[in-house]
C-alpha cells in the first residue's frame, strides 16, 4: 500500500482488518521493519487519539516519529497559488512540504474541512498539495472528507464484537452545539459498504451525505425506526453537507440514550471521541455496558500499525 487516504487504497478490506486484530495479540512482531525511517505528524487541527495512537503504532514498528503542529509551533503555511503573500502566512505549502518530505519517509497529515467551500474542501486541496510537494508516501490522519484510520478502527472493532454474521450497523446522526465536518460519517460510511454488514443510515432531513459516500444505502429520518434490531450504533454529530457547513437542527430528541437502545438487539454503542456527553450521547449509555468506546480508541493503535506496516512493506 503507497499511501492511505481512502477505503480505495486497500486491496482487501477484511484481510487489513484480521491484520489490525492479529497485531493486537502480537504487536511486537514487527518491531524492526520501521528501523532507520521517520514518521513525520503534521497537524493542522487538534488531537488526542490520532496523535497518540499513531505514535504509539509507529513505535511498535520501531519508527522514528516527528510530530508538528502548524501553525502554532511551525510557521502559518500559505496553500493559495500566486499569492502575494503579506499577510499572516509565513511559508508556502510548496516549500513547507518540500521540505518535511527531506525530512520524513512517511507524512500523516490531519487537515480538517473549513466548512466554507464546498468545492475546495471535497477536491481535498491541502491533502492534493502535500502530496504533490512532500514527494513522499503519505497517511491521512483526518483530511477534509474522510478520516481512514477511524474508519478502519470502527470495522475492526465491529469484527472483534461481533456474535453473528452480517450485523445490523446504524449510522445515527446526533446534535452538537457547532459544525463539525462529514469527515467521520463519510468514511464510516464507505468502508461499511465494504463490509459484510446490514448498514442503515438516520439522521433530520437536510444532514444527507454526498452521494458518493452514501451510495444506496437505506437513510431512514426517523431514528426510532432506523434503530429497531440495530446490533452496533454509531451516534455522531455532522454539519449539512447540503446547506454546507450549516447547522440545521439541535434537537435533543436525537441524542442517544439508554431508552432509545431498548429497541435495538442489546447494541454496542461506538464513537470516534470527543463527544460530547449529554448532547450527543447521554451519560447512561456512555457510562454502561454498551458503550464499547474505550475498546474502539485503544483499537487505533493497531489499525494504524497495520496501515504503517502496509506502507512500509510497500515503500521500502
Ligand atoms: C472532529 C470531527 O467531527 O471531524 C474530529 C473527530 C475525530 N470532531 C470535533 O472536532 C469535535
Ligand atoms: N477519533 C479521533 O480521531 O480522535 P482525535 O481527534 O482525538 O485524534
Amino acid at each position: 500500500m503507497r499511501q492511505f487516504l481512502s477505503v480505495a487504497d486497500v486491496s482487501d478490506v477484511s484481510s487489513i482488518v484480521q491484520e489490525a486484530l492479529a497485531l493486537k495479540h502480537a504487536p511486537h512482531t514487527h518491531d524492526k521493519l520501521g528501523n532507520h525511517k521517520t514518521l513525520g505528524l503534521l497537524f493542522f487541527n487538534a488531537s488526542l487519539r490520532t496523535r497518540v495512537s499513531t505514535q504509539k503504532a509507529a513505535q511498535n514498528l520501531g519508527m522514528n516519529v516527528i510530530v508538528v503542529n502548524v501553525g502554532t509551533e511551525s510557521w502559518k503555511l500559505e496553500f493559495g497559488e500566486g499569492v502575494v503573500m503579506e499577510g499572516d502566512t509565513v511559508e508556502h505549502i510548496k516549500e513547507g512540504a518540500a521540505v518535511l518530505g527531506q525530512y520524513c519517509d512517511i507524512l500523516g497529515v490531519r487537515a480538517f474541512a473549513g466548512l466554507t467551500d464546498r468545492e475546495m474542501d471535497y477536491s481535498e486541496n491541502i491533502m492534493c498539495k502535500i502530496i504533490r510537494y512532500a514527494g513522499v508516501p503519505v497517511l491521512s490522519l483526518e483530511s477534509a472528507t474522510r478520516h481512514p484510520l477511524q474508519s478502519l478502527t470502527d470495522l475492526m472493532t465491529i469484527t472483534e464484537l461481533c456474535q453473528k454474521p452480517r450485523p445490523k450497523v446504524v449510522l445515527t446522526w446526533a446534535p452538537h452545539p457547532k459544525a463539525l465536518p462529514q469527515a467521520v460519517p463519510n468514511s464510516f460510511a464507505e468502508w461499511m459498504r465494504c463490509a459484510d454488514v446490514e448498514f442503515v443510515i438516520t439522521h433530520p432531513e437536510g444532514y444527507e451525505l454526498a452521494t458518493e459516500f452514501a451510495g444506496d444505502v437505506p437513510v431512514l429520518y426517523n431514528q426510532d425506526e432506523a434503530l429497531t434490531g440495530a446490533d452496533f450504533v454509531y451516534p455522531k454529530n455532522w454539519s449539512s453537507y447540503r446547506n454546507y457547513g450549516a447547522v440545521l437542527s439541535q434537537n435533543r430528541n436525537w441524542t442517544l440514550t439508554a431508552a432509545k437502545l431498548l429497541q435495538t438487539n442489546a447494541a454496542k454503542v461506538l464513537h470516534c471521541l470527543p463527544t460530547r456527553r449529554n448532547v450527543e450521547i447521554a451519560d447512561d449509555v456512555l457510562d454502561s455496558p454498551s458503550s464499547v468506546v474505550i475498546q474502539e480508541a485503544g483499537n487505533r493503535v493497531y489499525a494504524a500499525q497495520a496501515v504503517l506496516k502496509r506502507m512500509l512493506e510497500t515503500n521500502f
